[in-house]
C-alpha cells in the first residue's frame, strides 16, 4: 500500500503512516482518516522492520528531510517498527500497538512502549490509530493556530456529543 491524500502542496505530505504489514491496514486507516478530517496531507506505506530493515532504516533517516514533520507507526507482536524508526529520526514518533490473534495486542503494546531513555515513542493505546492521528494533529497545531483552533472546535464537538449521549441515558 501507498497513498497520499490531503491537499497537495510544495511541501507533501506532513504525517507519514507507516506499518509492518498490509494486513495491518485495517487498524491504521482510522489514523489516515482522522488527518483527513483536519485536512492533513500524509501517506501511508508498509515498511516492515524484520522483512525489509533498508528501506525500514532509510525511510526513517529520510523522513524530516521530505518533509514529513510526524510519523505514525503501528505493528503487531514483536513490535519494533516504532522504536527502530524513532532511533534514526529526529521527528516525533507515534506507536500504535496492533492487536493479533494471539495475546489481544499486549505483546504490540509492551514492544513498543518500554522504550530506552533518550528514545521516545509516544504511544497510544492497543489498535488506538484514531488517537494517533489526532495526536499527530495536535504536535502540527502546536505551531499552526488556524489548525489549533480546528481543534479546539473538535474538541467543542465532542463535548456536546458526551452531553447529547448523557441526556438520553437519563431521559
Ligand atoms: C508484524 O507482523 C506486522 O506489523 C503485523 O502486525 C504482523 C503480521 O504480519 P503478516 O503476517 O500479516 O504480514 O510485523
Amino acid at each position: 500500500m501507498s497513498s497520499t491524500t490531503g491537499p497537495t502542496g510544495p511541501t507533501g505530505p506532513r504525517v507519514g503512516i507507516v506499518m509492518g504489514s498490509d494486513s495491518d491496514w485495517p487498524t491504521m486507516q482510522a489514523a489516515a482518516e482522522a488527518l483527513a478530517e483536519f485536512d492533513i496531507a500524509h501517506e501511508a506505506d508498509v515498511v516492515s522492520a524484520h522483512r525489509m530493515p533498508e528501506e525500514m532504516l532509510a525511510y526513517g533517516k529520510e523522513a524530516a528531510g521530505r518533509g514529513l514533520s510526524v510519523i505514525i507507526a503501528g505493528a503487531g507482536g514483536a513490535a519494533h517498527l516504532p522504536g527502530m524508526l524513532a532511533s534514526v529520526t529526529p521527528l516525533p514518533v507515534i506507536g500504535v500497538p496492533v492487536p493479533l490473534r494471539h495475546l489481544d495486542g499486549l505483546d504490540s503494546l509492551l514492544s513498543i512502549v518500554q522504550m530506552p531513555a533518550g528514545v521516545p515513542v509516544a504511544t497510544v493505546a492497543v489498535g488506538g490509530a484514531r488517537n494517533a492521528g489526532l495526536l499527530a494533529v495536535r504536535i502540527l497545531a502546536a505551531t499552526d493556530p488556524a489548525l489549533q483552533q480546528r481543534m479546539v472546535d473538535f474538541q467543542a464537538e465532542l463535548k456536546a456529543s458526551a452531553h447529547a449521549k448523557g441526556e438520553v441515558v437519563r431521559r
